[in-house]
């Protein structure tokens, strides 16, 4: 079964892994309104979490980066009076380096994303929303922010008034064709607005989901009305008015047949109920599932 997920953030790379080790034949699209220039390099926190996750060389625990890291040159960099509030790894950076230089050359974010996913040994597809530039801007009392100076570098502590996706996109080659081969469209349990919101502000994705002619399903991000990491649930709180399953379906609605939800939240609705919370392999393989399990869903 053809599955193509949208996938940000934490949860978006934890969902990869689980389709990925599921037997369907998986196309991740992943958020770049995350992207950022540090040190001038290109950082592309989404897809790097996606690709290490399905690389399985991914920091589990911190849920970005790689395991057994070091920070030797971030070390220097701050040694030398440099700005270290954006944390670069060691093993992370020779990734960084050669996206950059590559980037400069003229290559596509596409193209790099693929050539980094096949050379890490990752059988599914990685793509970018968009090789165009996307930036999400964060409103808040402080202020505007480009994303990671509110998420990183100040914690996401300050409200979120609003979000605002900056420049005009459109789909990288094959994002469109991929929806339109799916069997599933999968959203996966991600900040609706900071994770997913900007993949679907890349003219023609929102348009192929929307004019589907097969299932698609969204995972809350939310166990007991509650986000695992993250400030998901404020956000539903403030934008949908709630953070119920109805809330979330609504933020998807005309994008999505079902609503994945965990245990934690039954009661009303018609939702798949399982274990969202993707702990181990055998939780990854339960939410792996119950997603499939979508696509026998009537549309
Ligand atoms: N998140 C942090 O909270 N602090 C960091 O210093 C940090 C560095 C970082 C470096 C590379 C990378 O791929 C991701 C990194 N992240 C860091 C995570 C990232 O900024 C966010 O988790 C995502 O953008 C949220 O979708």
């Amino acid at each position: 079964m053809k599955v193509v997920a949208l996938a940000g953030g934490f949860g978006g790379a934890r969902f990869a892994r689980a389709l990925a080790e599921s037997d369907a034949e998986l196309t991740v699209i992943g958020n770049v309104g995350d992207d950022e220039e540090i040190l001038g390099l290109h950082i592309s926190p989404d897809l790097d979490s996606i690709l290490y996750a399905l690389a399985g060389i991914g920091d589990e625990e911190r849920g970005w980066g790689r395991a057994d890291e070091t920070w030797n040159a971030l070390d220097t960099v701050g040694a030398l009076g440099g700005d270290t509030w954006f944390q670069l790894g060691d093993r992370d950076l020779g990734l960084h380096l050669l996206r950059t230089q590559a980037l400069r050359k003229g290559e596509p974010l596409s193209s790099i994303t693929a050539r980094f996913a096949r050379a890490l040994g990752v059988d599914a597809t990685v793509l970018p929303a968009t090789d165009d530039e996307l930036r999400t801007h964060v409103e808040t009392p402080a202020g505007d922010f480009p994303f990671q100076e509110w998420y990183v570098g100040r914690r996401h502590e300050d409200e979120v008034t609003g979000v605002r996706y900056e420049g005009d996109a459109k789909a990288a080659p094959g994002v469109v064709e991929a929806l339109a081969n799916a069997d599933l469209i999968a959203i996966s349990p991600s900040n609706p607005y900071l994770s997913i919101g900007p993949i679907l502000a890349v003219h023609g994705i929102r348009k192929a989901i929307e004019s589907r002619r097969v299932p698609s399903v969204a995972v809350s991000p939310l166990i007991g009305g509650r986000t695992v990491k993250g400030p998901a649930d404020r956000m539903l709180e403030r934008f949908a008015g709630g953070t119920s399953p109805t809330h979330v379906a609504a933020v998807y609605e005309g994008l999505i047949d079902r609503l994945v939800i965990d245990e934690a939240d039954a009661g009303e609705g018609d939702h798949i109920v399982t274990r969202t919370l993707m702990s181990d392999e055998a939780a990854r393989r339960t939410l792996a599932g119950a997603v499939l399990e979508a696509a026998a869903v009537p549309r």
